[in-house]
């Protein structure tokens, strides 16, 4: 142990402890900006100064452990003086349009001025433009970026795609696109963790509201609109509602309130991709000649990107079942237009996802399905949702619980998981066993799958066989992972990727809370509604079983494969 003194307190920190973390320990919360606790800890921003007695230079919080016997202040007139001046040099390369920023009132950069008092910059301003794609998904804005290098360290170590860089010198010093590339042109798999861990709001998602505003506002057209599973689990967060009160029900009152005319779940048609991947799994694997081995979950669009730039000869392993959101959107343009006797054309499908890559994942060439354009013609984030709530100027609070409409709307408890990691594989696997076992087991039989630690296996047994399952989260993971399975060294049947850590739930389409991720908050959420369902099978979800009696034949039928699969 190491006993130091911070700010007149004597403390005992395990050695190697970062001064930043000591602090901490005993409620000293030193500011800081840049700092990414394991991903960024290079004292880019100079926010976390603090001064050492016997010692002229300040030193940084954040990457100096403690040594015996240091005496430390964090907010001595010095290190004040020097944080202020810190900053207001950020500031004076920062392009402070609060008023029409995405990030106004969830920017650290903006809240550590005002915590400061700084009003006037000393500075003369000096601010880096530089065009950009803005049709692309993924937004980034030079005049607010503070170089702070949150989203190279985030892509180059935990997703391992390495597409920012620092570019120029001095005063025109950025990040930018690595090895000249534009955004369009690199294997950005549109995952999102760099918006969802920069500080500020220099990167963003394209934002679509006023897409939907228009179709709400077209008397011809019809507005039919999905959530995704994890939605449910973090929306609440964007707009000030405590968990307790951010209930499905309350989420479906105020989508009713923004005057959607059909207010759906993506829940139902993740019921429908279990029925349809779980169904190719048994017949892969009934299938002597089948090489394709492990198969691959292939919902998580950013994930499919990745897969298909980085390792373009093992794509067949993908399963050919669409994502939930992209099989909703062909039901919603086919089957649900007939019931309804309204032309696919006159819909408009719209999704609310916890992603940012599903925006990418409605304009490819498959997404045209049904006859009516696009399956699912706008994808927003669960911010923009967040946003459209407060264009409306809806009270969530104050909302009466409402239901899903029907008939896109009931789901199951697997279709609930899958916004968790393991979700989609536990889900498959519950459906799986009753298509061998003829009967359900369980409900929680298959928890092994369960977990936040990037990469977990487990094995089953299944009519007589083993399978060997593999969970994945977080590109790096996959991609060591991959060469894993290439080298041999590891052999599973059934491996299920997300792109996010800790999946959908820590989608980059999520509510931000700089510096928290809160993947394992928001996944136990969606376990305990998992739970609470008196349903737990897709297999049970008696919306489901209609839509194949009515109309879709049976799974890996011939209209499944035209609706619910893709096919390059
Ligand atoms: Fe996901 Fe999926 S789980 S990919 O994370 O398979 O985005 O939630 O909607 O499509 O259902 C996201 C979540 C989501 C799809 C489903
Ligand atoms: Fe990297 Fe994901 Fe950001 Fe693309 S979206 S740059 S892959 S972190």
């Amino acid at each position: 142990m190491v006993t130091l003194t911070i700010d007149n307190r004597k403390i005992s920190v395990p050695e190697g402890t970062t001064i930043m973390k000591a602090a901490a320990s005993v409620g000293i919360m030193i500011p800081h900006l840049c700092y990414l606790e394991g991903i960024n800890e290079i004292s880019a921003c100079k926010v976390c100064v603090v001064e050492m007695q016997g010692k002229t230079k300040l030193i940084t919080a954040c990457n100096n452990p403690v040594e015996e016997g240091m005496v430390l202040f964090t907010n001595s007139p010095k290190v004040r003086s020097v944080r202020r001046t810190n900053v207001e040099l950020i500031l004076s390369q920062h392009n402070s349009n609060c008023a029409t920023c995405v990030r106004s009132g969830n920017c650290n950069l903006q809240k550590l001025s005002n915590d400061l008092g700084i009003i006037d910059i000393p500075y003369e301003k000096e601010i880096t433009e530089m065009p950009w794609n803005n049709s692309f998904p993924l937004i980034r804005d030079f005049g607010k970026c503070i170089k702070c290098m949150r989203c190279v360290q985030f892509c180059d170590k935990v997703q391992d795609l390495h597409i920012w860089d620092v570019q120029n010198t001095g005063s025109r010093t950025t990040v930018d696109v690595s090895r000249n590339r534009r955004i369009e042109e690199s294997d950005c798999s549109i995952c999102g963790q760099c918006i969802t861990h920069c500080p500020t709001g220099a990167l963003r998602e394209r934002d679509d509201t006023a897409k939907v505003f228009r179709a709400l506002a077209d008397p011809e057209t019809i507005t039919v609109v999905q959530v995704a599973p994890a939605v449910r689990a973090a929306w609440g967060e964007a707009l000030d509602l405590p968990a307790y009160m951010a209930t499905e029900g309350r989420m479906a009152a105020a989508l009713k309130k923004i005057g959607f005319d059909y207010v759906f779940d993506t829940n139902f048609s993740a019921d429908l991709t279990i029925m349809e991947e779980g169904n190719e799994l048994l017949a892969r694997l009934a299938d002597p000649e089948e090489k394709r081995w492990p198969m691959f979950t292939s919902c998580c669009p950013a994930w499919v990107r990745f897969l298909k730039s980085q390792y373009p000869d093992m794509a067949d392993h993908l399963s050919t079942a669409k994502s939930p959101q992209q099989m909703f959107g062909a039901v919603a343009k086919s089957y649900f237009a007939e019931k309804i006797g309204a032309d696919p054309g006159k819909i408009c499908s719209i999704s609310i996802m916890p992603c940012v890559s599903k925006k990418m994942e409605a304009t490819l060439p498959d997404m045209y399905s049904a006859g009516g354009g696009a399956d699912v013609d706008i994808v927003l984030t669960t911010r923009e949702f967040a946003r459209l709530v407060r264009a409306e100027h809806i009270a969530p609070a104050l909302l009466t619980e409402e239901a899903f409409d029907s008939p896109l709307g009931e789901s199951t408890g697997a279709g609930v998981i899958f916004g968790v990691t393991g979700g989609v594989m536990e889900a498959a696997l519950r459906t799986a066993y009753y298509c061998v076992e003829g009967v359900n087991p369980p409900a929680d039989t298959f928890s092994d799958v369960r977990g936040f630690e990037g990469r977990r296996e487990a094995e089953f047994s299944l009519g007589g066989r083993t399978l060997r399952t593999c969970t994945v989260s977080g590109l790096k993971n996959a991609r060591d992972l991959i060469e894993d399975l290439r080298a041999g060294t590891v052999h599973y049947d059934f491996v299920e990727v997300m792109a996010c850590p800790g999946g959908c739930v820590g989608g980059g389409g999520q509510p931000i809370l700089d510096g928290v991720e809160m993947a394992d908050v928001r996944g136990p959420r969606l376990y305990k509604l998992d739970e609470q369902r008196p349903l737990r099978f897709s297999h049970d979800n008696p919306g489901i079983k209609k839509l194949y009696a009515e109309y879709m034949g049976a799974p890996l039928g011939e209209k499944a494969h035209q609706l619910l699969h893709t096919h390059n």
